[in-house]
């Protein structure tokens, strides 16, 4: 058995985050080196999809839930545009192999892009 994910332990309260929204399938919570005015993390609880290429192959209807959580969180923060990034591999930036989507809102059109 693998060690928990850094986002499990937040979703077990293991360790401290803002979290901002919660349900029975996702958690989401600002992150800790925000790349934009508004920059939350959504999560599924489960770590078994460990990038979102496995997450719509597996579960697709658990990747909707994180979109239609995202569209929520940019309406409840900004002004309900926003930018959705899923790194997928380390190469391209993933440093956390638990699926997660960045949700980067406020000021994006003054090319404060991540
Ligand atoms: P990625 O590079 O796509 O795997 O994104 C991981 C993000 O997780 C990165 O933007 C920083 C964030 N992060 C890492 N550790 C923590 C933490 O302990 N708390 C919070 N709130 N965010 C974290």
């Amino acid at each position: 058995m693998s060690e928990p994910s850094i986002f499990t332990r937040i979703i077990n309260r293991e360790i401290p985050s803002d979290i901002v929204f919660e349900d029975d399938r996702v958690i989401a919570f600002r992150d800790i080196a925000p790349q934009a005015p508004v920059h939350l993390l959504v999560v599924p609880k489960t770590e078994q999809y460990a990038n979102v290429v496995e997450l719509a192959a597996g579960d697709p209807a658990l990747l909707a839930h994180m979109v239609d959580t995202a569209n929520n969180l940019a309406s409840e923060h900004a002004n309900g545009e926003f930018r959705l990034v899923f790194n997928n591999g380390a190469t391209a930036g993933q440093t956390i192999f638990h699926v997660h989507a960045h949700v980067l809102a406020g000021g994006l059109e003054e090319g404060n892009l991540a």
